[in-house]
């Protein structure tokens, strides 16, 4: 009952994770370029040269030495070259998703691909019709496509020669990529995202227990400004270029739970909530900064470069649904903990109440429900859970089948979650679950890290046939679909 007729059910991806051929027809790199494989307990690193010519390894967001540059080294493997090669298969995998009935296709486009650097004023001719062929493609299958327009890919050139999002000139080389993308797929694209996981950049802080100085808050909140200010401004000109266009933010939606009654942990939770979650997705819906926000700035001396002609545009630039990733919650707390968990960007107490997958991801659906509600009662917009799933190992049988249950019982019990919400009125008009086809992990660098509905062929060193095949777990997504949600057995 809970799913109305034309609910968005689909899958999602990102350029950068699916796409390989990451220097063919004049795209240029991304950070994700020169970022090398890694593992759960193994950081992806980033190479460059240093002044000296040696060749260097960086922490993410560790920042570039006076004189190095970023580089793609010999020694080194780097799965987002290849990703699952979808720019050449495309084809073939959106007749899959077709094939599960898919209405919606959430998928990014690789800024570097529209704009090799980032700071020309004319796109790269090629990139752009490449996605036009995609949109085409999708639409010839009755899907919807949904875009998001950055998706943690700004061109490594902006990144080394203007200090990425340091900068405010990258409001204006954004805001042309969203022009450019906005006038070139009016009337193939409708529904757009502005920017991926925004909160991503004060959430990740402190990921793994690490010391976060006032700097570094700086530097996040600075930055964030600067996305909210494009995301606005981008908002505008698609509405302008097409009125038909709903914009939309995507928040990393993480369910914070205070691990005991005292008080002091409710109020720490409450805090956590305003700083990871509701701060940004403020900005973006309501078309202001909280009033939270005085305080979480003085706490960290944090004094941003925020014109009141910024603040006029986020009024005027706010977003017109609320989406948002949502894999997992977290435990927060003042005391001491003994037995700690850390998955997606975040560090927190267990949850004895959950199951956790082999990534430290705790696995809740209630935490679906009681997001979707809150966020409900919050903004008012329609909503879509633009990411949702199981990162797991899979194992390939003999007769090549793949029984991939696990998968089938995490997506079953979140579906029924976001029903029950539903049912208590959250507007939530869309479900496209993440890495409906197996492809590169964000966080990891893993392709065995899989998500798909489509199982790929091919490992972490990149070796394997790359041909795709169906798992269980295709099969009763398509019933889910076709059911419109209600047989979810
Ligand atoms: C989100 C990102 C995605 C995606 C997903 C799963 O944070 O928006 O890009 O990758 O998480 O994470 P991972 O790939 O690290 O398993």
């Amino acid at each position: 009952m809970a799913f109305k007729e034309g609910f968005f059910w689909g899958g999602a991806t990102a350029a950068n994770q699916v796409e390989g051929a990451w220097n063919e027809d004049g795209r240029g790199p991304a950070m994700t370029d020169v970022t090398t494989g890694g593992s759960a307990k193994e950081p992806r690193k980033i190479t460059a040269v240093a002044a000296d010519g040696s060749h260097i390894t960086l922490k993410r967001k560790e920042k570039l030495p006076e004189g190095a540059h970023y580089a793609v080294l010999d020694e080194y493997y780097y799965p987002n070259h290849f990703g699952v090669d979808e720019y050449h298969r495309y084809e073939e995998d959106i007749a899959l998703f077709a094939e599960m009935g898919f209405k919606m296709y959430r998928m990014s486009i690789s800024w570097s691909r529209l704009f090799p650097h980032g700071d020309e004023t004319e796109p790269n001719k090629a990139g752009v019709e490449h996605y036009r062929k995609v949109f085409e493609c999708l639409r010839k299958h009755n899907i919807e496509p949904l875009v998001t327009i950055w998706h943690f890919d700004t061109p490594l050139y902006l990144e080394e020669h203007y200090n990425g999002w340091n900068n405010r000139q990258l409001v204006d080389f954004y805001v042309r990529f969203a022009e450019t993308c906005f006038k070139e797929y009016k009337g193939l694209v409708k529904y757009w995202l502005t920017f991926n996981e925004i909160n991503n950049t004060v959430m990740f802080l402190g990921r793994g227990g690490a010391a976060v100085t006032d700097e570094m808050y700086h530097d996040a909140y600075q930055q964030l400004h600067y996305q909210f200010v494009a995301s606005a401004k981008a908002v505008q000109v698609g509405h302008a270029i097409d009125p038909e266009n709903k914009i939309g933010c995507m928040i990393c939606g993480i369910t914070n739970y205070p691990l005991t009654c005292d008080p002091k942990d409710i109020l720490e939770n409450r805090h956590r909530w305003e700083r990871d979650i509701f701060y940004c997705g403020d900005v973006q819906c309501k078309g202001e900064y909280p009033s939270f926000t005085k305080r979480l700035w003085e706490e960290r001396n944090v004094k941003i470069d925020c014109t009141p002609e910024d603040l006029e545009e986020l009024k005027k630039g706010t977003v017109d649904m609320y989406t948002f990733s949502y894999y997992m919650s977290s435990v927060v707390t003042t005391h001491k903990v003994t037995s700690e968990v850390s998955g997606n960007f975040v560090t927190g107490a267990r949850n004895e109440y959950l199951k956790y997958s082999d990534w430290g991801w705790a696995c809740d659906p209630d935490g679906l429900q009681y997001y979707l509600e809150v966020m409900n009662d919050r903004y008012h917009l329609p909503m879509i859970v633009t990411e949702n799933g199981l990162g797991a190992y899979d194992k390939v049988e003999e007769d090549g089948s793949i029984h991939d249950d696990y998968r089938i019982d995490y997506l079953r019990d979140h579906i029924a979650a976001m029903g029950r919400a539903i049912d208590n009125g959250a507007n939530c008009i869309g479900y496209t679950t993440w890495g409906c086809i197996d492809l590169v992990s964000a966080s990891t660098g893993e392709i065995r890290k899989r998500y798909g509905f489509i199982y790929v062929d091919i490992d972490d060193e990149g070796k394997g046939s790359n041909d795709r095949s169906r798992k269980d777990s295709f099969y009763w997504y398509k019933k889910v679909i076709a059911s419109n949600g209600e047989d979810l057995a």
